[in-house]
């Protein structure tokens, strides 16, 4: 046995409607698309009416003093609605409903959801000059099966300020087909066709019955081609096939003076009569129709709209990136003057710690054992050209902490200001795959713009330039709270807490000593390679560690990647300079393939110590700075591209299931 379409339908069109509420919750506005509208359209006109017992409902309308009220008493054969007076009369909707459906309590829910607001008893004619919800009247003039709303004046409202209009709508978003009522005055009113083509076609296409009050001299013809006009106006093109019937009623005073009823008259031979027309409409059928062409019309709208929120994903994703790759531009830019010293020291002690005993002797006379230091660092000034101050142990400890506490503060005010601006600019080295994909995915995005989406924020670009990528991406609407948040918070106390961990960032971590241990043992354990060096080797294997460990790491000038880290061998000194340096105080003592040795061995601790200070500068930066917002980026897109592909998901049932139908 298959379901019944409304028992597969229902509940993928709910799902779907929880779907898009939660990724508009997530994401912000993503879509010009009016995704209310929406959702009230699918759950009006198909989620609410697919139970095949559901009452038809025929809504009349037209422009103020067309003779809707009129015509609604006359239908149901009772003055009950307020004829006449001012335009702009009707202020709400008012339902004739058969007395079966009134007193059958399963429609009522039904009935509310369709109106969307709850639906009240009439209690006095006057209450239907004030706006407000939905009244109704029951009745035992009109078929079973069917509803008759009066609604409000769409038109009146001097300047084009419409009182009623959204009263209007709602009353003619609620009905299967509607009866529109035009005169010779109003027939021919492109804002009133305007309208009425807005509310019979923006979601769903549904059908009309045409009545037009005419002096009587019109002939039936006349009148025909005025409501061809008018069909043409409401549908475009393919019009006529949307007109359920075309009626005449004649301007009559006995009318207006209420003293009779209309006279509502076909104007083609064999056309039954409206009373008779209305009875004759096979509900289930106009409903098929109807609940197919919504679906249609909804699934294609739901399509642009998860176009748009994928959009808006791919848009939060890459701002993560940029804002991530700023962060590790910041580091690099607050390592670049991290004590390399320390570190150094740090090794010429380790190697020390393990001499073998001959060797220890020798450093006991007092020869040897500061001179590493001190020869790194004339050698380094002679390199940089600074002439070398007198005391230079002394003074270069201090100058680097200064130097250390400026680059941290300027690569954070850096980094501060791209998370609160609104937008990031950043670059990555241009040839990697991660900068591919995102030039790839920007260029996408900017290259076709859709006109459904929320436009971008700001500018986005992703240029190639000598090397690098320049990425500029517009911050998401997402993390604009904590933009603010985080603007409003002062830089004083986000500095003071750099500073605070500055001490622990340039102590050489537990890591790196293994790191350092695990080198020397290397290099010991490799000391037969240089056996054929000379005479001077103790002296020189002192020198050698901290100098090339020095070299090594001031030659790595761009230790950063783009997500990862990764350290490469790009010379600040050029590679002639590096092996200056190496071979500087034992020019005969070190051979190429021994240097060559020497920079394979240092390079994988340097990598480690670049590597470590580095991921522990991102999550100071990241604790101070750019946490909150990263953190929001990534719950956001993950939550997002959840509600997205079950949105999706929904699309595909939905489809699948119509074609069955
Ligand atoms: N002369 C004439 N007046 C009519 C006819 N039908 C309605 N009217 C008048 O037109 C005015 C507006 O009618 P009403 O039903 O209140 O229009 P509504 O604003 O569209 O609801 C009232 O004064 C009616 O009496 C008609 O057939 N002939
Ligand atoms: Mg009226």
């Amino acid at each position: 046995m298959t379901n019944s379409p409304d028992q597969v339908l229902i509940p993928l069109l709910k799902a779907m409607t929880t779907h898009l509420t939660a990724m508009e919750e997530v994401l912000g506005s993503f879509s010009r698309i009016d995704t209310k509208l929406w959702q009230r359209s699918v759950a009006q006109k198909v989620t609410s009416r697919l139970n095949p017992n559901f009452p038809f409902i025929a809504a009349i309308c037209g422009g103020g003093s067309s003779g809707k009220s009129t015509l609604f008493n006359t239908l149901i054969r009772q003055k009950v609605s307020p004829m006449g007076g001012v335009a702009g009369l009707n202020r709400r909707t008012l339902a004739a409903i058969p007395k079966d459906i009134a007193t059958n309590d399963s429609f009522r829910p039904a009935l509310e959801a369709v109106f969307n607001e709850p639906l009240e008893p009439l209690e006095s004619e006057k209450a239907l000059t004030h706006p407000g919800t939905p009244l109704y009247i029951e009745t035992h003039n009109l078929p079973n099966h069917l509803i008759l709303l009066d609604t409000p004046d769409f038109d009146t409202g001097a300047n084009y300020t419409f009182a009623n209009r959204e009263l209007a709508e709602k009353a003619l978003e609620s009905a299967d087909i509607l009866i529109y009522i035009f005169t010779n005055a109003n027939y021919n009113n492109r804002e009133n066709s305007r309208f009425m083509h807005q509310v019979l076609t923006t979601i769903g296409r549904r059908k009309t019955f045409f009545v037009y009050r005419v002096d009587p001299s019109f002939s039936d013809e006349d009148v025909k081609v005025h409501a061809a006009t008018v069909a043409e106006h409401l549908y475009d093109k393919n019009g006529s096939t949307e007109i359920l019937g075309v009626y005449r009623v004649d301007e009559n005073n006995r009318v207006a003076d209420g003293q009779v009823p209309m006279t509502v008259t076909p104007v083609s031979p064999n056309q039954p009569s409206l009373e008779t027309a209305l009875e004759e409409i096979n509900p289930r059928q106009v409903r098929f129709d109807l609940a197919q062409t919504v679906l249609a019309d909804a699934l294609d709208q739901a399509e642009q709209v998860a176009q748009c929120a994928h959009r808006s994903q791919t848009i939060l994703d890459i701002y993560r990136d940029g804002l991530k790759s700023a962060q590790s531009v910041a580091a690099k830019e607050a390592l670049k003057h991290l004590p390399v010293e320390a570190l150094v020291k740090r090794f010429a002690k380790i190697w020390t710690r393990s001499d073998p005993g001959y060797i220890k002797m020798m450093r006991r006379t007092g020869k040897v054992l500061d001179l590493p230091v001190k020869g790194i660092v004339k050698t380094y000034r002679w390199v940089k050209g600074t002439p070398t101050p007198k005391k230079p142990v002394a003074n270069w400890e201090t100058l680097s902490d200064l130097k250390i506490e400026a680059n941290l503060l300027t690569a954070a005010a850096t980094l501060f200001k791209q998370a609160v601006s609104h937008r990031v600019v950043t670059e990555l080295p241009a040839s990697g795959p991660i900068s591919q994909k995102m030039r790839a995915t920007i260029d996408g995005l900017t290259n076709t713009p859709n006109q459904h989406c929320q436009p971008l924020q700001g500018k986005m670009s992703a240029t190639p330039k000598a090397g690098q990528l320049e990425l500029a991406i517009p911050a998401h609407p997402v993390v604009a709270d904590l933009q603010e948040i985080l603007r409003q918070t002062t830089w004083k106390i986000i500095s003071q807490q750099l500073l605070e961990q500055k001490t622990a960032l340039t102590a050489i971590n537990q890591q790196v000593d293994g790191d350092l241990q695990n080198l020397a043992d290397q290099l010991r354990g490799q000391m037969d390679l240089w056996h054929r060096v000379r005479e001077g080797f103790s002296a020189f294997l002192n020198i050698l560690p901290a100098t090339a460990a020095v070299t090594y790491i001031l030659s790595t000038g761009d230790p950063v990647g783009a997500v990862g880290i990764k350290v490469k061998l790009a010379s600040l000194f050029g590679l002639h300079d590096l092996y200056a340096l190496v071979a500087l105080p034992t020019t005969s003592g070190i051979h190429k393939a021994d240097r060559q040795q020497l920079e394979q061995m240092l390079a994988p601790v340097a990598q480690t110590w670049l590597n470590s200070k580095l991921d522990e500068i991102q999550t100071l930066f990241e604790t101070e700075i750019t946490g909150p917002i990263l953190e929001r980026c990534q719950k956001s897109g993950t939550a997002a591209k959840d509600h997205i592909d079950a949105f999706e998901k929904g699309i595909h049932s939905c489809r699948n299931r119509l074609k069955q139908a």
